[in-house]
């Protein structure tokens, strides 16, 4: 007499799974579901203290070799024009990500009149000019930039390329680490000290740190994402991916994450830099590019007079090139920095 029964219930359970089978792959296909691909994030910097504090630079290389060789590497959109920096130096200009206490970095705002992407660094011989390169930029467009400082030499990179003109030398970066105290940390997004703020406005993606100087082929391998293997170099990879809370993670899976700060405290829910959508890369196998890509840069002290510098990812229509001339201050290459950037 149970037989039967089994049957029925067998039959109802395999009817069941059958509907329920059925219903999931219908899920799996909907493009609406949660297996969507992911949003790709940048950080908003507000230009008023958001920053974010990363590692001990001593920790993030592995000992002081950062001081003679390292490439970083990143996408940024400035926000509006830049503005007057709090002092003839660019360790008072909005930073953008560099050392503190302050020896290296990329900043940007109005210096000798001129708004501009300073790419410096400041080394130990007191002998050596410091070194400090301008770069054009256009607000409110993405524009990637990378410094190389290796073989005593700063090199400064727009869009992957390098123009003649953009080198300076310059040795070990200053460091006021000691054997027994490390306190020299990255920081990307604002310099913050009692009166002193230096807030960058504007977003970061794509941030790469290597401990090594890139090649210009190296360089130039920016319209995507990392992926790994990675190259051992690579000592800290910011792609912005979180997407929410307080702390960036590291992306090159060396435990080298950030921790939002407002000002010097410690930002508490909701506070700090804020995850935007990027805009940078979509979701498809092709990045949306900022509009300027082609470049033909004048020197006015160089027997070379043009440079020009095209890469375009395949499938990109350039938008109508900009011609910006720029003019090279012979007193640039030898400008002195004010004793208090060494705080
Ligand atoms: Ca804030
Ligand atoms: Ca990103």
């Amino acid at each position: 007499m149970n037989t039967p029964s089994f049957k029925i219930t067998d039959r109802f359970i395999f009817s069941f799974l059958l509907l329920f089978g059925v219903l999931l792959m219908g899920l799996l296909q909907d493009p609406s579901n949660s297996f969507a691909e992911p949003v790709n994030y940048a950080l908003r910097f507000d230009g008023v203290d958001d920053n974010v504090q990363l590692p001990l630079i001593w920790n993030i290389f592995g000992g002081d070799s950062w001081r003679n060789a390292k490439t970083i590497s990143l996408w940024i959109k400035p926000e509006g024009p830049g503005e007057p920096c709090g002092q003839p130096n660019p360790g008072h200009c909005q930073l953008i990500i560099g050392v503190i206490p302050r020896s290296w970095g990329i900043s940007r705002g109005i210096l000798n009149n001129q708004d501009r992407i300073w790419i410096w660094n400041i080394d130990d011989d007191s002998q050596t000019p410091d070194a400090l390169i301008p770069l054009i930029y256009t607000p409110d467009e993405w524009i990637h930039i990378t410094l190389v400082h290796a073989n005593n030499q700063l090199k400064a990179y727009r869009y992957g390329s390098f123009l003649t003109g953009d080198t300076r030398e310059s040795y070990s970066s200053f460091s006021v680490d000691t054997d027994e105290k490390k306190s020299t940390y990255l920081v990307m997004g604002g310099f913050f000290k009692d009166q002193e703020q230096y807030a960058f406005k504007g977003q970061i993606d794509e941030v790469r740190i290597y401990d090594i100087g890139l090649d210009p082929t190296a360089v130039s391998f920016i319209y995507q994402e990392l992926t790994p293997p990675y190259s051992p170099n690579l000592k800290a990879y910011y792609r912005m991916s979180d997407g929410s809370g307080t702390l960036l993670t590291d992306d090159s899976g060396q435990d080298r994450g950030g921790v939002f700060r407002d000002g010097l405290q410690t930002a508490g829910p909701g506070g700090g830099p804020k995850w935007v959508e990027s805009g940078l890369f979509g979701s498809g196998p092709m990045p949306t590019l900022p509009a300027t890509f082609t470049v033909t840069a004048t020197f006015t002290n160089t027997p070379s007079p043009t440079a020009t510098a095209t890469r375009l990812p395949p499938g990109f229509t350039p938008q109508p090139s900009i011609t910006p001339t720029r003019t090279l201050d012979p007193n640039m290459n030898n400008f002195l920095f004010l004793p208090m950037v060494r705080k």
